[in-house]
């Protein structure tokens, strides 16, 4: 009996150390911000393997859409508003995305390391 409820109570204890990042979503975050039809950073280093989640920030009036080939991605954001890309277990390189509406200044590149 006492056996059984040792193991119940630490199957509880797990339970909610398990459940803080889940949360929390459990996911690092990275934002990006566009602004004059260019993203801030143009850089973003991410770790290789691992989910993640870029917020993309829109601070401009006109929509803009988030465009990665490389990362199978595209997703619109309009003007003043905020996407979530939620991308993961990229091999270590490097993959370019573009503002599709603005290709000639909205360029950047996702780093995984
Ligand atoms: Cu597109």
């Amino acid at each position: 009996m006492t056996k059984t409820f040792s193991l119940f109570a630490s199957v509880l204890a797990l339970g909610v150390v398990a459940a803080l990042p889940a949360q929390a979503d459990g996911v690092k975050t990275f934002e990006l911000t566009i602004k004059d039809h260019k993203f801030q950073p143009e850089r973003l280093v991410v770790p290789a393997g691992e989910d993640f989640v870029v917020v993309v920030k829109n601070e401009d009036d006109t929509p803009e859409e988030f465009e990665s080939h490389d990362l199978h991605r595209e997703k619109v954001i309009n003007g003043h508003s905020t996407g979530k890309v939620r991308l993961g277990g990229l091999k270590p390189g490097e993959y370019a995305f573009v503002g599709e509406f603005h290709e000639d200044t909205a360029k950047g590149v996702i780093v995984a390391e």
